[in-house]
């Protein structure tokens, strides 16, 4: 049962209401800490925007990614049993940016072949606190009422292959690059205000939220090489040749993560979790771009 003051200030700042659950959320929730680890803190604060469900940018995402890829109206659509046209007819996005704390990142900044346990820790754990905020985003919401959905979480999330490697029908990067978080990359990591070194969740409703301005130059404007052809520090840190002048080799980099660089003898000490979703994150820290923005002002050299 929500407080009466609770609503009201939902009803009156949704937008500071929803940001502030969210960071209440990753600053208290055990779901954060690692119990086994002195309660060790995986998230640091995170960042929260808004955008419009019903922005253009979503449909283009059929062409930029795939068809598959859903549209906030299509996601919530099919989680509800509904047709689209059937919905509300103004929808919202949050999508939030769940930076790795300090202690992580210096971590993984001393591997050269395998992700640090923490790194591996934030990986599997995180994701799994990631899970919980989604759910628990979505229940405050319909508990007041409203429509929601986390498309990553629901049975019809699905990842699917083309030429290119693994792709998503709700991919949160792109869902944070509509809602102006930052943009994508060289390594295809996406560089917020708080760096590379992130996960990233959302979700869809009808609760009205102002949509955040989108500022980049282009969908590439905070990455040092797409500014100026300079940096490509993450080219030498990718233990399996997947980032070239040319951008990320998905398939590749799968297949690291899969099979090559996680030799027992690469473990040490090995991981909690498969090996296969140890991660390896090792171009998303000892680069410029870890925890900052290198590049501030983009000249367009692509997008
Ligand atoms: C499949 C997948 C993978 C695959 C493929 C990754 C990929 N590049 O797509 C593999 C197994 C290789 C992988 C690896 C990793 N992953 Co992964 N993965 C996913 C997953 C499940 C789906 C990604 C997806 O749908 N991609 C869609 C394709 C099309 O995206 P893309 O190829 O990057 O997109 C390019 C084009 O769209 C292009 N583009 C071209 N024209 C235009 C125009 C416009 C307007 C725009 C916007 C873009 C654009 O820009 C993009 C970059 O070049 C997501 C979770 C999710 N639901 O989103 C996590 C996710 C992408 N992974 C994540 C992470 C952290 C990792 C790893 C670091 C592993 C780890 N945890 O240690 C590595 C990093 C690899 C890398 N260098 O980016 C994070 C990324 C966060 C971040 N900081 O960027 C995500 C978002 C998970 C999460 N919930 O936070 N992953
Ligand atoms: S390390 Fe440099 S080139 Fe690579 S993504 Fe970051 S800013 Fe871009
Ligand atoms: S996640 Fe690892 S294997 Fe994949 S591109 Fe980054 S450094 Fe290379």
């Amino acid at each position: 049962m929500l407080l009466p003051r609770i609503k009201e200030q939902l009803h009156t700042e949704p937008a500071q209401f929803v940001e502030q659950e969210i960071k209440e959320l990753v600053r208290t929730s055990a779901a954060n800490r690692l119990a086994f680890l002195d309660d060790y803190v995986m998230w640091a604060e995170p960042l929260v925007r808004f955008a419009d469900g019903d922005d253009p940018i979503f449909s283009e995402y059929k062409t930029i990614i795939a068809p598959s890829h859903l549209t906030p109206r299509e996601a919530l659509a099919q989680a509800y049993g509904k047709s689209p046209a059937e919905l509300p007819p103004s929808l919202s996005v949050v999508s939030w940016i769940l930076p790795a704390v300090a202690e992580t990142r210096k971590s993984n900044r001393a591997e050269t072949r395998v992700p640090s346990r923490l790194w591996s820790h934030t990986r599997w754990y995180g994701e799994q606190f990631n899970n919980s905020l989604r759910q628990q985003m979505v229940t405050l919401l319909t508990g007041m009422g409203y429509v929601a959905v986390a498309p990553a979480a629901q049975p019809y999330f699905k990842t699917e292959r083309n030429e290119k490697g693994p792709y998503s029908n709700w991919s949160e990067r792109h869902i944070a690059y509509a809602a102006g978080h930052g943009t994508f990359s060289l390594s295809d990591g996406f560089i917020t205000e708080r760096g590379i070194a992130h996960r990233c969740g959302s979700i869809v409703t009808d609760l009205m939220l102002p949509a955040s301005p989108r500022t980049a130059a282009s969908p590439f404007s905070n990455c040092l090489f797409y500014v100026d052809g300079s940096c490509q520090a993450c080219i030498a840190r990718c233990p399996a040749g997947a980032i070239t002048e040319h951008g990320h080799d998905k398939i590749k980099c799968q297949q690291y993560q899969r099979d090559i660089g996680y030799s027992p003898a690469a473990l040490k000490g090995g991981y909690d979790n498969d090996t296969s979703v140890a991660g390896c994150g090792l171009c998303q820290t000892k680069v410029p771009c870890e925890d900052r923005i290198p590049a501030k002002i983009g000249k367009k050299k692509r997008g």
